[in-house]
């Protein structure tokens, strides 16, 4: 047992500012210190788009304010501080002696790289699970023991009976059915636009947190000025509010499709400010199911919407502390092609990709099919290594944090880990980004060719992608209809099929944006 004299020391990062979190709870603020600390080892162990890092230093420096109005004593230290050690480890070593502290508390980090950190650091940790999530590690790790594989459908039911959400009297699901996905697949009616963005103004603290990553991360890719995040748990609020308002009813039948110049659509855009600490996911589907038991939206959007937070969520949270670390190595095609260049610039003739990550510089946003069937349909058809991709998605989105980008990146999109976490790859010809969305029309490329030298990329790579997996997907029974209509084709179609898919290929290699 650890001695408890003197004060006890808990850590707050800057993805756990929620006033419940269990380090709070733990702790006592008539007697004991709180650290928050800016560092450059959190800043830069990918190149985070800049408008993530202002929005989590602002985010934390908001937080400490909050604190010390409830009464918390908070050692807060910005990233220029003159003793700043530039790691979380480091922080906590020199305040922990400083202070005379016999114990320092801890809750669950998000990362395992960071958490092996702390543990590596000889520090007398307390650790506190994340009660935040609705599935602790613990209760995952008892659902998946002894299964081969895992299926979210199963794990979204059990979390539905766990937890209550969209349940009749007698236990069963309400609507008759757990999952209404099939409903919210349409394509964008012509003209239909997405509702105008929240956007919350910059204050003192926020426009002192642009200068500084201005001047210190010039180097990273992404745009800065464009920041409008929610910073406080009010303005959090508002942004969720605004979502409940003007997209919630229409965000389930319009969940897949995407349109030019559209970034959000009827999207939330709350991942950031959720993934952070500042929005509370019990709050977050009880509003949800309460507008629709009020009759203000139907099931489907509400369906569709629990679903992405207690079924999804949790279940990639799940599957990472289940899998870690030995899941971020799998690379189950063996794919070793590097990230093209213009996943940094957006220089592509692709009208889809281009759109999917100008914004993305933009705004460190896209939405989830752009991810899914643009950005990483592209890197999964081209045979782009794992990691670089991974690396990629934790760098440029406002919500990236290995927990819920790995399992998401490495797993649904890149199949690397041979499907333990989804039964398919997602992969998909240029056709289907025509059906969900309006980019074909203004591209460069024709998305009813294949072979020709002006077809979409898509759709050589698409076959390509098939005919090389070949030996490890044939036999997946998902896939069989796509193997026979192979089959189906001519010879010399299949030849023409692979030989634009290996010029194109080859086109990567070389360095050149297609
Ligand atoms: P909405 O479409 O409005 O959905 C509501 C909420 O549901 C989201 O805010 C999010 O909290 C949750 N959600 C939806 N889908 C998922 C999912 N597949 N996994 C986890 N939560 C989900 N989400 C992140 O929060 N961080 C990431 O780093 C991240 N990386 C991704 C990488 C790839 C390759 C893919 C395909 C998806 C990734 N996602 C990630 C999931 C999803 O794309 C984002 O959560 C979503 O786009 C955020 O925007 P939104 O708040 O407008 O979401
Ligand atoms: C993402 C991030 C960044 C950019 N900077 C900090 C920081 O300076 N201090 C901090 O406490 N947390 C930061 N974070 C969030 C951490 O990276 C996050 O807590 C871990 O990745 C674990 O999820
Ligand atoms: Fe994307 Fe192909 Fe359509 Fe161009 S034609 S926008 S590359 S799917």
């Amino acid at each position: 047992m650890v001695e408890t004299r003197g004060p006890r020391l808990g850590l707050v990062l800057g993805d756990q500012l929620s006033f419940n979190l269990a380090v709070l709870q733990a702790l006592d603020p008539q007697r004991d210190v709180l650290l928050m600390a800016e560092v450059d080892a959190e800043a830069r162990y990918v190149p985070h788009h800049p408008q993530k890092i202002v929005l989590i230093f602002s985010a934390m420096r908001h937080f400490a304010q909050a604190l010390r109005q409830r009464g918390w004593q908070v050692h807060y230290v910005t990233l220029d501080a003159p003793d700043n050690s530039a790691s979380i480890a480091g922080e906590l070593q020199r305040w922990q002696q400083a202070l005379g502290a016999t114990q320092v508390h801890v809750t669950e980090c998000g990362e395992w790289r960071l958490e092996q950190a702390l543990n590596d650091s000889g520090l007398p940790l307390v650790w506190h699970a994340d009660k935040r999530f609705l599935c602790s590690r613990q209760a995952f790790a008892g659902w998946a023991s002894g299964r081969a594989n895992l299926r979210m459908e199963p794990f979204y039911q059990w979390m539905r009976k766990r937890s209550g959400l969209l349940l009749e009297p007698d236990g069963s699901p309400s609507g008759g059915a757990w999952n209404f996905d099939s409903d919210n697949r349409k394509s964008l009616p012509r003209g239909l636009r997405g509702p105008f963005p929240a956007r919350f103004a910059h204050d003192a603290i926020t426009l002192e947190v642009l200068a500084l990553v201005r001047e210190r991360f010039a180097d990273h890719y992404g745009r800065v000025d464009r920041f409008d995040y929610p910073v406080t748990h009010a303005q959090a609020q508002s942004l969720w509010q605004h979502f409940l308002e003007f997209s919630l009813a229409a965000f389930g039948d319009y969940q897949d499709a995407m349109a030019e110049g559209e970034p959000f659509l009827f999207h939330a855009r709350i991942s950031a400010a959720l993934n952070i600490g500042l929005l509370d996911l019990r709050q977050l589907c009880a509003d949800v199911e309460s507008a629709y038991r009020l009759g203000r939206i139907r099931l489907n959007a509400a369906e569709g919407f629990i679903r992405q937070l207690i079924g999804w969520r949790e279940y990639v949270r799940g599957v990472y502390w289940w899998r870690m670390p030995e899941y971020a190595d799998l690379n189950a095609f063996g794919n070793r092609r590097p990230l093209p260049g213009f996943y940094w610039t957006g220089t592509t003739g692709m009208r889809c990709m281009a759109q999917a990550i100008d914004q993305t510089l933009e705004l460190g946003y896209a939405h989830h099919i752009q991810r899914l069937m643009v950005t990483g349909n592209f890197a999964l058809l081209a045979g782009i290594a794992p990691q670089a991709i991974c690396d990629w998605y934790l760098a440029v989105y406002m919500d990236a944090f290995d927990w819920v980008e790995l399992p998401n990146t490495l797993g649904m999109v890149m199949h690397a880990d041979g499907g333990y976490l989804g039964s398919k790859p997602y992969c998909a010809s240029g056709r289907y980004i025509q059906r969900m969305s309006d980019y074909c029309g203004a591209c460069q490329y024709r998305v009813e060719q294949a072979v020709e030298d002006d077809a979409c990329p898509f759709n050589s790579l698409y076959w390509h992608f098939l005919m090389r997996h070949r030996q490890q997907l044939a036999d997946n029974p998902r896939l069989a209809m796509v193997y026979r209509n192979l089959q189906g084709l001519p010879e010399s179609r299949r030849q023409a099929l692979w030989q634009r898919g290996e010029t194109l290929l080859a086109r990567l290699d070389a360095g050149e944006a297609l």
